[in-house]
């Protein structure tokens, strides 16, 4: 990677963790509706993973799916709008913060029920495999979401058909209040995977250039025709399950431990000590992400709400 390379990654990371800090003032400010579930502390998983895929490559992911937006080149301003429930969203406004989508950017949304995605992903992939692209479809999901039997179903059916799908388990160790080792009969979930044959690893969510790696060694084995691949990816979020979750199912000492291995601060540290990037490089980014993001609040504070007419629209898709 060149310098350029490795300033967008520490860009897009900070993107994301403003972006957030933002969403949840807004939504005490009582201006964003519904669930609001923050991605703080999991920026290095999408920000490492989505830096490996090619632009034919797809991407689908469960609810806590901002970063993975701006990752897949959504801008803060469509995303923002789209939380304010404003027309100038990336889903019109008709979304809300679940479901970003962006299928021109190959980006499949945002999915609200817990694992109900993934057969979707086995479709996406079937649908390459018929048309013989070399597409790979990268499909992303909680730990909570691997005991559910949409998991099972469509993690089998993906190696019976040899689907070119890629499996990423973010574990960010609890599916709301419960920890994983209450949940999952397995502490380590890649070993789900070894019961449907799929070949599988397991690697740091905070070290994104681990992650990066992982991903661009797991995209190539799909892309080249060896089927499934299952990459868990361990992480945490820093803040509760969603907004005005109380977080009494964990310690404020566990919490504070991941803290100090913030992705961001973990990078930031390399980017000097690697001689890399200098500290004015890195602090004229975090600046104008802070100018991007403010201006961002401003567009979605300032767009109109949908029009009346638009609960019609986008009902049925035109062929
Ligand atoms: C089918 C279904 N069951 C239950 C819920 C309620 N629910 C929402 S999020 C969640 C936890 C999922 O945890 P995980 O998959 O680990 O994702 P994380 O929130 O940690 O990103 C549950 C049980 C739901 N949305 N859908
Ligand atoms: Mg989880």
């Amino acid at each position: 990677m060149d310098k350029n390379e490795y300033l967008d990654l520490y860009y897009q990371m900070v993107l994301i963790r403003l972006v957030e800090e933002e969403s949840a003032q807004l939504y005490q400010q009582g201006k964003i509706g519904g669930f609001l579930h923050l991605y703080i502390g999991q920026e290095a998983v999408s920000t490492g993973l989505i830096s490996a895929r090619q632009p034919q490559d797809r991407v689908i992911t469960a609810y806590r799916d901002h970063g993975v937006a701006i990752n897949c080149g959504i801008s803060a301003k469509q995303v923002l709008a789209e939380l304010l429930g404003k027309a100038t969203g990336i889903s019109k406004g008709k979304g809300g913060s679940m479901h970003l989508a962006d299928v021109n950017k190959n980006f499949w949304g945002g999915h609200a029920i817990v694992g109900a995605h993934l057969p979707l992903a086995a479709g996406l992939a079937l649908g390459d495999l018929y048309k013989k692209t070399d597409g790979v479809t990268i499909c992303m999901f909680g730990d909570g979401a691997t005991n559910i039997g949409y998991f099972h179903e469509a993690v089998n059916l993906s190696k019976v058909w040899n689907l070119p799908v890629l499996w990423v388990c973010e574990n960010n160790q609890y599916g709301m209040g419960t920890a994983v080792e209450r949940a999952s009969a397995v502490s380590e979930i890649r070993q789900k995977a070894d019961g449907y044959g799929i070949p599988n690893s397991r690697v740091d969510g905070m070290d994104i250039l681990a992650v990066r790696k992982a991903s661009e060694e797991a995209i190539a084995a799909v892309r080249n025709g060896s089927g499934p691949y299952f990459l868990e990816i361990i992480t945490y979020r820093f803040r509760g399950h969603s907004m005005g979750d109380p977080e009494r199912y964990r310690r404020s000492d566990e919490v504070k431990k991941w803290q100090e291995n913030d992705p961001i601060g973990i990078f930031h540290r390399y980017l000097i000590e690697q001689k890399i990037a200098s500290e004015a490089d890195l602090s004229e980014i975090d600046a104008r992400v802070e100018k991007e993001v403010q201006e961002a609040v401003q567009f979605a504070e300032n767009s109109p709400e949908p029009a009346p007419e638009a609960l019609f629209e986008n009902i049925y898709v035109d062929n």
